[in-house]
């Protein structure tokens, strides 16, 4: 088990979920990623022994039929998964129709996948029917996101563009705006299902007073979204609760102007 730790998707992951819960957007057992691993990496690490236990999917998945995913285990906290990974995460693999994942490496100790399985395994079909590049999905509680949610008006052109005018590389980074849903139950198939139909528009989902879901090719670029969303988030909080108020802001030409210099095409139904 322990030869898989050198697996530089494992590392990565352990280094990235500490420098999350660093950012104090992962407190306690908050957050959980996903990571669709290409098996020729991992394949010559797995032991003979697994798969240790079969989960049974209550949906059906197509897309990750025979597929392996890095996985946070439920429960577990982000700020111990570089000490004991073997415990905090987990390796699983959709099985051959679809409707089990077995647990092939990690969850030691009867751990099992994030209780975001749903919106993760859903959220990676919805993202790679998009674009076969697409690789993480990563949900946390990042702080000024979470506090926007209470004080923004929760729609989607007016928070797409709101965030596109706190910092001048957000429409660059995410020109397709962020999509939101209204609040839900955590932990089940309904936001999984919801979370999905809007990752086939949008890479960053809001969930609101919980947090955000991201994607991405990479673990790098899930990140990077997000914690560029995050930033906005922050100014935005910082400029609201300032007793001068907005005093001038991007226009939307500028806007606009900004997505044609660096060759975007920002989402047309959020521009005024
Ligand atoms: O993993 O963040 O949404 C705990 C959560 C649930
Ligand atoms: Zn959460």
């Amino acid at each position: 088990d322990e030869i898989l730790l050198n697996v530089p998707e494992i590392q990565e992951l352990m280094k990235l979920t500490q420098d999350m819960w660093k950012m104090g957007w992962d407190e306690r057992n908050g957050g959980n990623i996903s990571y669709l691993l290409k098996e020729e990496n991992i394949i010559p690490y797995l032991s003979e022994a697994y798969p240790k236990r079969q989960m049974v999917l209550d949906f059906k998945v197509e897309l990750l039929k025979n597929q392996y995913l890095l996985v946070t285990a439920s429960g577990e906290y982000f700020r111990n998964i570089i000490m004991d990974p073997l415990a905090t995460l987990g390796i699983i693999r959709i099985s051959e129709d679809g409707n089990f994942a077995e647990i092939v490496w990690g969850f030691e100790g009867e751990g099992k996948p994030t209780s975001e399985l749903s919106s993760h395994l859903m959220s990676h079909e919805a993202r790679l029917a998009e674009d076969p590049e697409h690789r993480v999905i990563m949900h946390t509680h990042a702080t000024n996101l979470i506090a926007m949610t209470f004080t923004h008006v929760l729609s989607e052109k007016e928070m797409s563009s709101t965030l596109w005018k706190m910092c001048t590389e957000c429409i660059v980074v995410f020109p397709e705006g962020v999509g939101i849903l209204p609040w839900m139950i955590p932990g089940t198939d309904e936001i999984g299902i919801e979370t999905a139909s809007k990752m086939k528009d949008f890479r960053l989902v809001v969930w609101p007073h919980h947090g955000i879901f991201g994607s991405g090719a990479t673990l790098n670029e899930a990140f990077g979204l997000i914690e560029t969303a995050e930033k906005a988030a922050e100014i935005y909080m910082l400029v609201k609760s300032h007793p001068a108020g907005i005093m001038q802001e991007i226009t939307d030409q500028q806007l606009i102007d900004l997505a044609k210099a660096f060759n975007v095409k920002p989402n047309p139904l959020f521009l005024s």
